[in-house]
């Protein structure tokens, strides 16, 4: 961090999931444009998935989609002005899974995708490649190359009661929206999973952490359970500031709430603050920015509270700049 306050962090790295963290980089994009500073996103591939053969990066192509400016507003996820032609056909082919919808726009995407991991590209090779049409004005790193899912343990409703099964996370969510018995969250193939190429480098060598305002169990969540992404968060000389998830307890959009309630936790700022941790504990935050309703103190870490409506990218840009500040203070301590 420079030793002065006025001056800003010159390289940024930003931990995100999918559609709050794609709208949050575009605070932190243009926060970066006025100050000069390069900005590198970490995105969760746990919400990964193979559909109709194709590999599917569903934060990716939201980061990508959003900063290439061609994400669909109101959908959220997937891009502006799609059509449906293909995946219609697939429904009358019956083929399954038919609860997924894929535009034909998104298709392109997932076919070139797969077939460059088909010959042999890592997803970050990949991901470049993408990118280059996309100019989505920051480096977008996969947290990992290797696959590293997310799955739910549930009783499904048509099994015999107490038979549980673990399902994908895009099952849970989009066939199920996550209203089932849940019981646990499990990242297949983490322990043999490694950081992307750049993932250790970009936590490791720059002025400011920042987490996006992210799934906390599920995005970033999966993110830090990556052990060597966890050392690296404690390691970083850089301040290292989360902003909170939920307004008033309680999430815009998404099922950060469900998510808490199936670990154990409560959907609370607090509670999301704790379970990242403090670094002068054994967690990962030296900041947390939280909404104004739900500002709370603690000990061991600095909250503020902020307004945390991303309602445009100049309001998204002043939590930005509020994260900027906690880090300053941080860097001063
Ligand atoms: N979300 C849905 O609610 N329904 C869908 O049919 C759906 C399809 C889809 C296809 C590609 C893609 O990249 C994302 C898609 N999503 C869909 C959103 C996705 O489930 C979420 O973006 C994340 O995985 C959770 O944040």
């Amino acid at each position: 961090m420079p030793e002065t306050a006025e001056q800003s962090p010159q390289t940024i790295t930003v931990l995100a999931g999918g559609i709050g963290g794609a709208k949050y980089l575009q605070g932190v994009r243009q926060y970066a444009a006025r100050t000069g500073a390069e900005v590198t996103a970490i995105v969760n591939t746990g919400d990964d998935a193979t559909m109709h053969g194709l590999r599917i990066c569903p934060d990716l192509d939201s980061v990508m989609y959003t900063l290439g400016d061609a994400h669909d507003r109101d959908r959220g996820w997937g891009q502006l002005g799609e059509s449906w032609v293909v995946g219609s056909e697939l429904k009358i082919y019956g083929a399954g899974p038919t609860w997924f919808n894929l535009g034909d726009k998104d298709i392109a995407t997932h076919l070139v995708r797969t077939q460059m991991l088909d010959a042999g590209y890592p997803l970050s090779a990949v991901t470049a490649a993408l990118c280059d049409r996309w100019q989505p004005g920051v480096r977008l790193l996969p947290m990992s190359d290797d696959r590293c899912e997310t799955h739910v343990v549930v009783d499904l409703p048509d099994g015999t009661p107490d038979q549980r099964r673990a399902i994908h996370f895009q099952e849970w969510w989009v066939r199920y929206r996550a209203d089932i018995p849940s019981h646990e969250f499990v990242q297949i193939g983490l322990d043999q999973a490694r950081p992307a190429p750049g993932v250790l480098d970009a936590i490791e060598n720059t002025d400011l952490v920042l987490i996006a305002p992210s799934n906390p169990v599920v995005s970033i969540g999966t993110i830090v359970a990556l052990p060597p992404i966890r050392a690296a968060l404690r390691r970083t000389s850089a301040p290292v500031i989360g902003t909170s998830p939920l307004i008033g307890n309680a999430p815009l959009r998404g099922m950060a709430d469900r998510c808490l309630q199936i670990i154990g936790l409560e959907s609370s700022a607090r509670a999301v603050g704790d379970l990242y941790g403090s670094r002068a504990a054994t967690g990962i935050l030296d900041g947390w920015l939280v909404a104004s309703a739900d500002r709370y103190t603690d000990e061991q870490l600095i909250v503020r509270g902020a307004p945390l409506l991303m309602t445009n990218i100049d309001a998204t840009e002043q939590m930005v700049r509020a994260a900027v500040s906690i880090a300053n203070d941080v860097a001063s301590r």
